[in-house]
């Protein structure tokens, strides 16, 4: 059983919540939450009931970065050794749609894994920032280059260098943040956002989330021909069969995942 986090595996049709669960500690995120993320992001996307997932916190924080605590005593070898960044691939390698559902504090790490997520709903109460630079030292899990392509270079400097946090209302501008709702509807926007995705065929859904990640990590051109051969894959599958059918039929699509 899971120590700092809760899983809940059926929050609505196929749609699954993981929410971090350290309320004392602002969700900070230390080693063992980590690794129960990574753990239940694994279960979930071999899980065939589940197709897309919504990582929360809790209304006063997402996350508000790492343990410092559980790092402060630490040195470089330290954290070579711990080798974190396998954890944090692991998630950033998860194959299902990842909707965040940010209240209070996104901060240094908690930013990031909120980033490493594929869309964000805020509530007006939610905070943003990579204030690593205050306590000396610098984001390590994206902060510095998925933020800068996101919010772009001078918005990026400005949090990066100062630290300051931005209100959900600034994230929205920067593009940062998907949609923001009164608090007490922050959680249920991102489901019902999650449900939407739910709907879909999920093959379509994982190689359509794989192709938009290229966008990131790949020239144009190349990323253009992975496009698609994604997109010739789907004519094999059976949801496409059906997606037409129903379309000609005039009714919903059942999509199987097959
Ligand atoms: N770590 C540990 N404890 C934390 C914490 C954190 N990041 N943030 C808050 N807490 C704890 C506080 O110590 C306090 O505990 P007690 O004193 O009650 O025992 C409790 O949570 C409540 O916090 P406050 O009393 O401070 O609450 P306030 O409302 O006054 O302030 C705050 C809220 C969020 C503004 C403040 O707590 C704060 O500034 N927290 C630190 C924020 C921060 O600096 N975050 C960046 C941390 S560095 C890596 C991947 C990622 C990272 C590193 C490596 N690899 C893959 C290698 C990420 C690094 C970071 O995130």
């Amino acid at each position: 059983m899971p120590e700092f986090i809760l899983i809940n595996k059926q929050v609505a049709p196929f749609v699954a919540h993981v929410q971090l669960n350290r309320p004392k500690e602002l969700n900070a995120l230390n080693l063992e939450l980590m690794l129960e993320i990574k753990e239940a992001l694994i279960e979930l996307d071999n899980d065939p009931n589940v197709r897309a997932i919504v990582l929360s916190g809790n209304e006063r924080a997402f996350a508000a970065g790492a343990d410092i605590k559980q790092m402060a005593g630490r040195n470089a070898i330290d954290m070579l050794k711990i080798d974190q960044f396998s954890t944090w691939d692991s998630i950033r390698k998860t194959k299902k749609p990842l909707v965040a559902a940010i209240s209070g504090f996104a901060l240094g790490g908690g930013c990031e894994l909120a980033m490493i997520c594929d869309m964000i709903v805020a509530s007006e109460t939610a905070q943003f920032g990579q204030p690593e630079i205050s306590i000396g030292i610098m984001p390590g899990a994206g902060g510095t280059q998925r933020l800068t392509r996101i919010v772009g270079k001078n918005k990026a400097m400005e949090m990066v260098l100062t630290g300051t946090f931005i209100s959900a209302q600034q994230a929205k501008e920067y593009g940062l943040v998907n949609k923001i709702v009164p608090v007490e509807f922050y959680l249920s926007e991102a489901i019902k956002m999650a449900a939407l995705i739910a709907e879909k065929s999920p093959i379509a859904v994982q190689l359509a989330k794989e192709s938009v990640l290229r966008a990131y990590e790949m020239p144009l051109q190349e990323a253009l021909y992975f496009e698609r051969k994604n997109f010739y894959m789907l004519f094999a599958t059976e949801d496409q069969k059906e997606g037409m059918a129903a379309f000609v039929e005039k009714r919903k699509a059942n999509f199987q995942g097959k």
